[in-house]
């Protein structure tokens, strides 16, 4: 074989060796077997030391030529592969720019809190403060701080869940109504004015309502194991029925937007007030026109109820009311069946936002 064809044959070997890597590791492993260290065309440039200097320049000038058609050969492997690289991985990461876009559904209050926060918004500009606390409660917050008997109907386990964690003295149950979240807040408020009380001032007024969950015993299609009430309470010097009406009458026509509304205050009892009233509305327009709708209950705190907050009745009087926002939601929207507050139907749900 004549040098030339050594050489030739040597180009071609490495041709075929580059054109077998798969990868630009197996490519740099056969780049080493010829340009390495102890590589094919290295071992052929130690041979030249042996040479005459005229064989060296003719022998040196065609081996270099061939490290220049294997680094060729090199070169245009390692763009091959990158290319190969690259296409690959583009059309793995391909995007259909054509497809439609994935659409991203936006949540949105449920319409018993869009009522809270209107019932909130609403008295908060009447200067009521927005008091919140535990659905958890003891007997005597929830009952006999309200002047609620010892017998009442209300204690009864058809009526209230009791709950493990309390005594048999002071049992602890789910609370009935938000009332004794007012009493708490009370108690609090005349225990940070202690000391102006005790010095015969004036106490700053209590103005308060209690939004939240409440509990019974009790499922229809009107009632609900869990409901939502919210209850207020004035507590002053002067605070009268008339203050009572003026409030109510205000948030009533600001909440259900409309002046066109008349209230009635009909007669009624309740532990806790004395007198007491059920207010009933009546829209003088709309598809509700005419019908007295009865949407809460009222009345001046009672004498016993004042004392439970620490205050003498006799010198500190006021109001209370309480209202069902679940009942309000289903009046303002024209829902009739409560359960679809509480079935998580977007269906439904969506529909208010
Ligand atoms: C304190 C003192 C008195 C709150 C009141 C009502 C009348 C009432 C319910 C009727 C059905 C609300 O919609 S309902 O669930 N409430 O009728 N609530 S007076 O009286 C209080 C509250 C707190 C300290």
């Amino acid at each position: 074989m004549s040098p030339d064809t050594v050489l030739d044959e040597l180009v071609s070997a490495a041709q075929s060796s580059f054109a077998a890597a798969r990868s630009p590791a197996d490519l740099e492993n056969a780049k080493a077997q010829f340009l390495g260290k102890a590589g094919r065309v290295t071992e052929l440039m130690k041979g030249l030391a042996a040479l005459s200097v005229e064989d060296k320049k003719t022998r040196g000038a065609a081996i270099n030529q061939t490290k220049q058609a294997i680094e060729a050969a090199l070169t245009a492997r390692r763009q091959a592969l990158a290319q190969a690289e690259l296409d690959a991985q583009l059309k793995a990461e391909a995007l259909d720019v054509s497809l439609p876009g994935r659409q991203r559904s936006t949540g949105g209050l449920h319409p018993v809190s869009l009522t809270l926060e209107r019932i909130e918004a609403i008295f908060g500009s009447m200067g009521f403060d927005v008091a919140q606390g535990p659905e958890i409660e003891t007997d005597w917050f929830n009952f006999t701080a309200l002047n609620t008997p010892e017998d009442h109907p209300a204690r009864s386990m058809h009526d209230t869940f009791y709950v493990e964690g309390g005594t048999e003295a002071a049992p602890n149950l789910l609370r009935t109504h938000t009332s004794p979240m007012q009493i708490r807040y009370a108690v609090q408020h005349v225990k940070k004015h202690r000391a102006m009380l005790d010095r015969g001032e004036l106490m700053p007024e209590i103005r308060v309502i209690a939004p939240g969950r409440t509990y019974r015993v009790d499922s229809d299609a009107t009632h609900s194991p869990m409901f939502h009430q919210c209850e207020g309470l004035w507590i002053g010097e002067n605070v009268s029925f008339k203050d009572l009406k003026v409030v109510f009458t205000d948030f009533c026509r600001t909440f259900f937007e409309t002046k066109d509304l008349v209230l009635r205050f009909r007669p009624s009892f309740f532990p806790f007030t004395e007198p007491s009233a059920e207010i009933d509305i009546q829209f003088q327009q709309g598809p509700l026109a005419g019908r007295w709708l009865e949407v809460a209950g009222s009345g001046q705190v009672h004498p016993n109820v004042v004392r439970h907050m620490g205050l003498d009745p006799e010198k500190y009087i006021g109001f209370a009311f309480g209202m069902g926002p679940d009942r309000l939601t289903m009046l303002r929207y024209g829902v009739n069946d409560l359960r679809l507050f509480f079935d998580g139907d977007l269906r439904f749900l969506s529909q208010f936002n």
